[in-house]
């Protein structure tokens, strides 16, 4: 397969898209498009303080590289969770996340739970005995107030998560399947900071498969964790990514139509179509006398209708 934009030998082809590109053209992509949805989501501008959540994962590293690429003011800030059992999670990913930035010299704010609170996260976990036995509703809670703490308390516009496509489908597939509506309405690319006190939220990388994120990181040679969290296994989100992923190789391009559907209908203010229906009114059909929103003739009776026609000719 040939890149499209010089015709050498391409390194992805993202099919989804029907576009094949070189390690140059694909890196200079990604950043092209990346710049496109914050400007088409309004996530923030120019001259505005970005604070990246940074975990030394490929997906917040390859964000803030792209963000710093593009010219934007953009620290970091790495949450120490104390997550060291087995694989030493959270030292390694704070090693690897201190290192990008030491290299790209780049700003990286710290918190480190256990020092700040006493109690890292597993034992929070313990204490507060919230979730289902794993600390990542705990977690969670937890990551949400710090970083909003500190996006707030320093000053920054806004606070921008490597949350990519297959995390927001995983997320919009499992809200839909419990039918958690507050939840489906909620999410977006962009959360407005609120007069309460909320921070503004932004995912700039929301249309980006999970592996073209992993290539543009590997091609960027961005050294980060391939580890999970070891509490991650297992979890309803791998779960849900899994699911997404068999109709996404039946049906190329089925996880971002999906995502991308569901924006489109919460802009247009058709996401909950109950009250359409409701005004939607019905009729009965000429023929069968049953109830439709059809013109006229109800679907059926013009299925058989056509039938009819087709089979007198
Ligand atoms: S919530 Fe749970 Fe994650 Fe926290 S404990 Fe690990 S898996 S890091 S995204
Ligand atoms: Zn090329
Ligand atoms: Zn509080």
């Amino acid at each position: 397969m040939k890149c499209r934009k010089c015709g050498n030998k391409a390194s992805i082809h993202m099919r989804q898209h029907k576009l094949a590109l070189c390690k140059e053209h694909y890196l200079d992509w990604i950043p092209e498009q990346t710049e496109r949805f914050i400007k088409k989501y309004q996530m923030f501008a120019r001259d505005e303080k970005i604070l990246v959540a940074v975990s030394g994962g490929k997906d917040s590293l390859s964000l803030w590289d792209i963000l710093a690429r593009l010219g934007y003011q953009a620290d970091g800030l790495y949450l120490a969770l104390g997550i060291d059992e087995g694989i030493n999670y959270s030292h390694e990913s704070q090693r690897l996340s201190q290192k990008f930035a030491d290299e790209h010299n780049l700003k990286l704010h710290v918190v480190d739970i256990e020092k700040e609170y006493g109690k890292n996260i597993p034992q929070l976990a313990v204490i507060s005995h919230r979730g289902d036995g794993r600390p990542c509703a705990v977690c969670g809670l937890a990551k949400r107030h710090e970083m909003n703490r500190i996006a707030r308390d320093l000053g920054y516009d806004a606070l921008a998560t490597g949350h990519n496509l297959d995390d927001e489908a995983a997320v919009l597939f499992g809200n839909t399947l419990n039918w958690l509506s507050e939840y489906i309405l909620r999410q977006s690319p962009v959360l407005p900071a609120s007069s309460d006190g909320l921070s503004r939220k932004v995912k700039p990388l929301c249309r980006f498969y999970e592996r073209e994120m992993t290539a543009y990181a590997i091609l960027r040679g961005i050294e980060y964790i391939y580890e999970e969290c070891p509490f991650a296994t297992g979890s309803q989100a791998i779960l849900y990514k899994e699911t997404l992923n068999q109709l996404e190789t039946a049906r190329p391009g089925a996880k971002l139509t999906f995502f991308l559907n569901f924006l489109e209908a919460k802009k247009s203010g058709n996401l909950f179509v109950e009250k359409n229906v409701e005004m939607q009114r019905l009729h009965s059909c000429p023929r069968c006398g049953q109830p439709t929103s059809a013109p006229e003739l109800c679907s059926f009776c013009r299925m058989i209708q056509k039938a009819e026609t087709i089979s007198t000719m």
